[in-house]
Order: C-alpha cells, then sequence, then structure tokens
C-alpha cells in the first residue's frame, strides 16, 4: 500500500477526534492505515520563519508542521485565501478584494509548505493536496522534482468564468492545477464551471473525465463529500445527546424547535434565514410562542473585516427580531456564538423539528447531512435547504428554498411544521439512504482509488480512445 501524505492548511489532531468534523476522522484513518503523514500549518505564529519542522505523532498519525511569521498569516491566511479566493468562489466578487501583497504572500508561504513537504516525500508516496489555501503547491512540487502522484480536492465552489477572470493572474492560478493528476469537487455544477474555464479561457479539450491544456492531460471529477454516517447517528443517542435533549426539551415546553448551525460566516445566508424566520413570525401570528429558531453560530475569520459586519448584523438583527416578538415567557430566536462538542451538537440536531439550511452559496454543506443523520428514524425531522448547497443535488427529499426569498422560506417552515408523520419518514428515509452510502469513506476511497490508479511512470491515465 502506498503512503499517504496529507497537506492542508491547518492539520488536525486526531486525539480531538471528539470535536472535529468528518473529514479530519477520515484523513486522520487513511492516514494511520498507510503510515503516512499529515502536513500543515500549526496555528502558531513565529517571530522568523526558519523552516523548523514540528513533528509529532497523535493517535497513530503522524504529523508535520510549520509555523507561520504575522505577515505570512495576515497575507496568506487572512489575505489571499479569505479575503479574495473564498468570497470570489463563493461567487461574493463584491467582498473579493485584489491585493498584490495578498497574491505574494499566498504564494510565499505555498513555497514554505513545498519546501517542508518536499524533504518527507518518497518516491512511492501519494500525495492529496486540500483547498483553495493550496492551489499552486502541486506545481511546486513539480519544480522540485517530484514526480508522485498527486490529487487535489476543493472543498468550496468553483465560481463562474465571468467571475473567475476578474481575479488578477486567474489563467496562472488555473493552470497550476495541471501539475495534478486529479482534481476533485464536491458537484457536477463546480466541475462543469471549471471545465468552461479550461475551454474557454485556455483553449482545453475535455474528454469524459479526461481534461486536456496543450500536452497535459489530467482527470477532473466530481466526488462529493460525506459525513460518518454511522457515528454521526450513534452520536445522536449517546449519553451526552440524551443529556442535551432533554435540557432544550425541558426549555422549549412542547414548543417546536428549528435549529441552524454554522460558522459565522456570509456564505452561509445567516441574515437571509434571520429574514425568512421573521417573514414566517409575520405571515403566521398563529405560530407565535410554539416556534423557535436555535441558532448556533461560533464566529471564525474575526480579523478579517467582512466577518466582524455579518456578526455585527446578526446580532442586530437578533435583537430587533426577539425586541418585536418576544414575550416574558418567549424569545423566538436563541442565537448562541458558542461551539458544542459533536456529540452535544448530534443532541441538539436530534432534538429540531426541522434543520434550517440556508446558504447562499455552498461546496457542500456537512451541516445538513448531520441533520439527516441525527434524526429518530420513527419520529424525524424536516430538512428545509437551500438549492445553492453542494448538498442539494443529493438531498433532493429535503423541502429545497431560495434562501433570497424571505416568503419561500417562511412557506417552508409552516409546509414543514404541519407535514405529516409519514411523509416525513418517507423523506428522510431517501436522504439517509444517500447519506448513508455516499459516506465520507465513500468518498475518501472513490478519491484515492483514481489517485492510485494513475500511471506513475507517465504520472497520467491516458483517456480511452473515443470512437470515429
Ligand atoms: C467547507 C465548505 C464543505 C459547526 N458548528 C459547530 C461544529 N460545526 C461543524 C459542523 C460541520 C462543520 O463544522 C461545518 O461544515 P460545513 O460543510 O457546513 O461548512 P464549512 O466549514 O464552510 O466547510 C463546505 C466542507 O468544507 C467539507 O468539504 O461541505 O461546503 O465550505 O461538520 O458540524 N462542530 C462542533 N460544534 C459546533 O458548534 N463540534
Amino acid at each position: 500500500m502506498s503512503r499517504l501524505i496529507v497537506i492542508s492548511n491547518r492539520v488536525s489532531r486526531p486525539s480531538k477526534a471528539g470535536n472535529q468534523g468528518g473529514l479530519a476522522v477520515a484523513l486522520a484513518e487513511a492516514l494511520r492505515e498507510s503510515r503516512g503523514t499529515w502536513i500543515g500549518w500549526s496555528g502558531e505564529v513565529t517571530d522568523h520563519f526558519t523552516g523548523h519542522i514540528g513533528f509529532a505523532e497523535d493517535d497513530g498519525v503522524k504529523t508535520a508542521t510549520i509555523d507561520l511569521e504575522e505577515q505570512d498569516i495576515d497575507e496568506y491566511y487572512n489575505g489571499y485565501a479569505n479575503k479574495t479566493l473564498w468570497p470570489l468562489f463563493h461567487f461574493r466578487i463584491d467582498l473579493a478584494e485584489y491585493a498584490r501583497d495578498f497574491e505574494g504572500g499566498y504564494n510565499r508561504v505555498n513555497q514554505r509548505f513545498a519546501d517542508t513537504a518536499a524533504p518527507l516525500i518518497e518516491p512511492e508516496d501519494i500525495i492529496w493536496v486540500h483547498d483553495y489555501h493550496m492551489i499552486p503547491l502541486g506545481q511546486m512540487l513539480r519544480d522540485r522534482g517530484h514526480r508522485n502522484r498527486m490529487g487535489f480536492f476543493l472543498h468550496i465552489p468553483w465560481p463562474p468564468t465571468r467571475l473567475l477572470v476578474s481575479l488578477p493572474h486567474h489563467s496562472k492560478l488555473v493552470s497550476s492545477l495541471f501539475a495534478y493528476d486529479v482534481v476533485g469537487f464536491h458537484t457536477e455544477e463546480w466541475l462543469e464551471s471549471f471545465r468552461h474555464y479550461v475551454e474557454k479561457e485556455m483553449g482545453g479539450r475535455v474528454e469524459g473525465d479526461f481534461v486536456t491544456v496543450g500536452d497535459r492531460t489530467i482527470q477532473a471529477v466530481a466526488c462529493p463529500i460525506g459525513i460518518n454516517a454511522k457515528e454521526f447517528a450513534e452520536a445522536a443517542v449517546s449519553k451526552a445527546a440524551r443529556d442535551m435533549g432533554d435540557r432544550l426539551r425541558a426549555s422549549l415546553q412542547d414548543r417546536a424547535m428549528i435549529v441552524g448551525v454554522d460558522r459565522l460566516d456570509y456564505s452561509k445566508g445567516l441574515e437571509e434565514r434571520f429574514n425568512g424566520y421573521a417573514r414566517f413570525l409575520k405571515d403566521h401570528p398563529e405560530h407565535h410562542r410554539k416556534v423557535l429558531l436555535t441558532q448556533v453560530a461560533p464566529p471564525s475569520r474575526g480579523d478579517v473585516e467582512s466577518y466582524q459586519q455579518i456578526r455585527a448584523t446578526l446580532d442586530s438583527l437578533a435583537g430587533r427580531l426577539n425586541g418585536e416578538y418576544s414575550d416574558v415567557d418567549w424569545t423566538p430566536i436563541r442565537y448562541v456564538n458558542q461551539g458544542y462538542p459533536r456529540d452535544k451538537l448530534a443532541g441538539i440536531y436530534r432534538a429540531a423539528k426541522i434543520g434550517l439550511v440556508t446558504p447562499l452559496r455552498d461546496g457542500m454543506n456537512l451541516v445538513a447531512k448531520e441533520y439527516v443523520a441525527a434524526q429518530d428514524p420513527e419520529d424525524p425531522g424536516v430538512l428545509i435547504l437551500s438549492r445553492f448547497a453542494g448538498a442539494a443535488l443529493q438531498l433532493k427529499d429535503a423541502l429545497l428554498i431560495n434562501p433570497y426569498s424571505p416568503e419561500e422560506m417562511s412557506d417552508a417552515i409552516n409546509r414543514a411544521l404541519a407535514m405529516p408523520l409519514d411523509e416525513r419518514k418517507r423523506r428522510w428515509r431517501a436522504m439517509m439512504d444517500s447519506v448513508e452510502q455516499q459516506d465520507i469513506s465513500w468518498w475518501r476511497q472513490s478519491f484515492t482509488e483514481r489517485l492510485m490508479a494513475v500511471d506513475r511512470d507517465t504520472a497520467r491515465v491516458e483517456p480511452e480512445p473515443t470512437e470515429g
């Protein structure tokens, strides 16, 4: 078995798996099996970058991390990654900042990651690079002579060509993806946009999964990430989850709870969600005092101004809404800016009659899948899901909505509250089948199997000859 090397911005400590997402757990499992290494940023700041690599072994997983300078973090992480690429790839060119320093810092830090990884890589290793922080890394490793099988997975959407061309030096960035052998996206939609760019902007050719530019052919595939459905369903009946459920039920007093769980991010459509819920309260006075929305939103990327703004906007929206509708014994929104351990989170999902997931754009959205996995099969809740989340292509039995329309959201909440048990069960079963079949192990295997099938001598898989 080839050794797997995972490279991503942050490295997760497997021993903290109880608090981590499925991705970290799945990658840790693959790394453990192959005796591989996970390389990335430690999350720590250093005065002067020395190239020192911190090696550790945590629950059978080897990690190699570097500390970054403050300027690196400003320009690479808070800068190019989160002020330029994140908004642009979520179709928000109004928020994207194009600064030369950011791009310079992004390339410098990617070179640092390449220098860190290079001596740790053996010729037989399979290298799997993750996400928008690291797009040019594969090319930088090739420049250092590494001919390994290399894959890249993008966890966020790929934007339409018309938007992507607003990025200075976009073609350089996209060209660097051709250093990989396999490039993965969550959905056909993001893949289509990538192919469109390659054909229109690079004069490339698409044949099935194969994309050719010049003399370089790579595979570009849609491979939707999943969750560890079995583990999550078990977490939802754990003692911690049941205790959380009891605590919630005691405070709800027969009111129906709607739940939202999101990192505090403008892409998650939180403002639109609050507006949709406000519309529901306006349209349906008969539901006053009988429902409430619990929104769990741990802050993220607080150093970036647009994130400070969304936080301020939501604080004021939640305050206004509660001011307008609350009574001495009823508050329509519980807005919580703290995170919970995963088993408690599973208990919160299970206690909710409705999961309200309304991103304006999302690569996949794992919260939607977690909500489904946490439900009681005998009395499942209803998932209301934005049609702009990657997950909507798999979870077709959710109530799919346009998050920009408060009326649609209001109607969907009303419909979900009245949905008969039979229909809830039927919809839940269909969604759970999908969540169970295309789970996190399926995703990881689908991607790594493709990568392993690449012929290392040519570092590519030839396309099947086409008829005629
Ligand atoms: C990116 C893409 C894609 C949230 N609050 C708490 C908590 N969470 C966990 C959730 C879920 C994860 O964070 C969020 O995952 P999402 O998929 O919803 O969104 P992003 O963070 O934006 O992730 C996304 C994903 O990458 C994977 O490819 O699906 O489209 O944007 O697992 O449960 N976890 C805990 N407490 C919290 O309070 N423990």
